[in-house]
Order: C-alpha cells, then structure tokens, then sequence
C-alpha cells in the first residue's frame, strides 16, 4: 500500500523526520551481511553520520572512516579488540576512538544504531580511551530536576570526547521544559512510545522507529503523549570551541 503518496517525513531546512515508511537499505563497502539505513550524513548538512545497521548472522562491518559509536537495539554484536571478545546485547554499546583496530560481527540477525564522526581534536588535548558498557548500568539523572525526564550520558563528559550520546526518559506528560535552540546539532532515534516533537516551526507527532535530525539552532520541544513512556537516543557535538580552536 503506498497511502497515495503521504508520509509524516518531512524535510526542511533545519531539519529532518524520517519515519520507517520512507527507510531505503543500501550496502556499503566492505561489509558484509548488512543493510544500512542512511540517516543522517554530509548530504544532509549534517557533521557525522548516523545509520541503522541490519545485520544478518555473521554480518560484519568495515573500517570505521573515523570514530565510531555502536548501540545494540535487537540481537548481538561481537565485538573483537586486542584479543578480546566482547559480546553486545540490546543497550549495549562501544565508543572506538579513530584508527581503533577491531572487528564487529553479528551473532545473530541483530540492528544496530551507527554512529560515526571525523574527530576534531584539540590542541595539546589527551586522546579519547575505548568505551564499552550497558546502558542498564548508567545512572539516570534527572533533567534540570525534573524526575519525570531522566537522562543517560553513554559518552564520558570531559574534553577528549567530541561528541556526547544519551538517552532520555520522559513519563506520560513529561515534556522539555524550555524550546531549546543551540550551536549542538542532533540525531535522534525514538526507542520507545511517543509524543509530539517541536522542529523549527512544525510539531510532529512521532513514534519508536522514527529518526530526526535536527541542524544548529534548529528550535526543538519534545512532549511525550501516550499510556507509558517515550525514550529517545540522542547524539550531539559536544565540548568543542564554534571556531574550531
Ligand atoms: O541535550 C540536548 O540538547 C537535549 N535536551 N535536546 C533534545 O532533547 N532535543
Ligand atoms: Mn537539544
């Protein structure tokens, strides 16, 4: 059924609503077994790439371009380093600094969010470790107070980190308490429930399966609607000077 052309993805030119309906797979070179799901990237305007990786058992990746950030949604991902391996269920996930020699294969039919960025390094600035957890095991914290909106922070939170992935918790009801606007741009992937999301002057209703990005200062409110909770995965640029300094 093709809904006679409509669809609730939009494009504009601070942001992007990406709903399922309008994913297209393609491969990418040198991995196998895998489908990705482009959702952000240069094309966009964005700074990183943000994909969904479909695997099918045995599925691999290739090379990252740069740094690279894996978060488990269905399945399990192996994850080879230094002789080590490390087995990735859902809320799993792995920071690998640029030039990190590993390997990530699936067990079985898993998806996977993607995440990957150039590095900006600063001057004279320490280098980013590996980072391997479960989201199961990070603290919430509340947002400005607020217990309803919990936040996970994936991402260490000092400076030889360039960006920042977290998760974020609303109740029915729950909502952003101020419309946000700054330099940060986003990719945001809805995990759980749903609600209505404010992007520059459109509000959306959207839901688990969605994918936004939202460009810098593009103006963002979320409310979540709905019998249980809404939760999202979100990325952004973090802790570095506008100028590139
Ligand atoms: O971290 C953030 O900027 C976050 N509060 N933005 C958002 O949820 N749209
Ligand atoms: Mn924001």
């Amino acid at each position: 059924m093709h809904h006679l052309g409509s669809t609730r993805s939009s494009l504009k030119h601070d942001h992007l609503l990406q709903t399922p309906d309008t994913f297209v797979r393609i491969p990418l070179p040198g991995a196998s077994g895998v489908d990705f799901i482009v959702h952000a990237g240069p094309q966009l305007g964005a700074d990183f790439t943000q994909m969904t990786a479909e695997f099918s058992a045995g599925g691999t990746l290739a090379a990252a371009p740069g740094q690279r950030f894996v978060y488990v949604l269905e399945g399990e991902l192996g994850l080879v380093m230094n002789g080590d391996r490390h087995l990735l269920g859902p809320g799993g996930f792995a920071y690998l600094p640029t030039g990190t020699d590993h390997s990530i294969a699936a067990v079985g039919a898993s998806k996977a969010v993607l995440i990957e960025k150039i590095y900006a390094p600063i001057a004279d600035g320490p280098a980013p470790a590996v980072v391997i957890g479960n989201e199961s095991s990070v603290a919430e914290a509340p947002l400005m107070g607020d217990s309803s909106l919990r936040v996970r922070s994936l991402m260490p939170n000092t400076d030889e980190y360039d960006f920042a992935v977290n998760t974020m918790t609303y109740d029915p009801g729950a909502g952003l308490s101020v419309v946000e606007v700054h330099v940060m741009e986003h990719g945001l992937l809805m995990l759980e429930g749903g609600g209505i999301y404010r992007l520059g002057d459109s509000w959306y209703p959207v839901e688990a399966g969605d994918f936004i990005w939202m460009a810098p200062y593009c103006p963002q409110w979320f409310g979540a609607i709905g019998k249980k909770p809404a939760k999202y995965l979100i990325y952004k640029d973090w802790r570095r000077h506008p100028l590139g300094a």
